[in-house]
């Protein structure tokens, strides 16, 4: 499985920290759409879902969560918890998001608009798809 977390440069100064992200460079996809989650309820898990082929980088720009990756054969937990760190999401993960802190923020960019027919919300259709699809393995790293 292919776990791909980058890690952004801040730019610092005495004033704070400041995230830039530009398509293609510091994300390897037009960004079509930003999307984010906050105010999730204790205990929630979301998500259940594959995609057909939306790529994603999501960033918990504020508090923490953990992502639970599934390539239909291996399992993998990756903590989000620095707003400088972005997970890659390939279409053909099988992804849930959990314990949530009350603060968090998880922001997604997207590579697609949103499209309710690009979501495989059924795992064993998900078992099916990915039999299709070129094996992932694990590379943490920057871009
Ligand atoms: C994903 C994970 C990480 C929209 O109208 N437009 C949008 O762009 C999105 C993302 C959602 N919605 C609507 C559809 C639902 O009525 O917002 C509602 C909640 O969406 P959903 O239940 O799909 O949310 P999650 O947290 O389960 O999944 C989301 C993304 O949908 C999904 O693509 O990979 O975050």
């Amino acid at each position: 499985m292919q776990v791909i977390k980058y890690v952004f440069q801040p730019h610092g100064d005495e004033r704070g920290q400041l995230v830039a992200l530009e398509e293609f460079k510091d994300i390897p996809f037009k960004i079509k759409r930003v999307y984010y989650m906050y105010d999730t309820a204790t205990g929630v898990i979301r998500g259940f879902h594959a995609h057909k082929s939306l790529q994603q980088i999501l960033i918990c720009i504020h508090g923490s969560c953990k992502i639970r990756l599934d390539n239909g054969k291996e399992k993998k937990v990756v903590p989000l918890e620095k707003p400088y760190e972005g997970l890659y999401v390939s279409n053909n993960m099988w992804r849930e998001m959990y314990d949530f802190s009350p603060d968090a923020v998880l922001m997604v960019l997207a590579s697609e608009l949103y499209d309710e027919l690009d979501y495989i919300r059924s795992y064993e259709e998900f078992l099916e798809f990915v039999k299709n699809c070129r094996d992932t393995t694990i590379v943490e790293g920057a871009v």
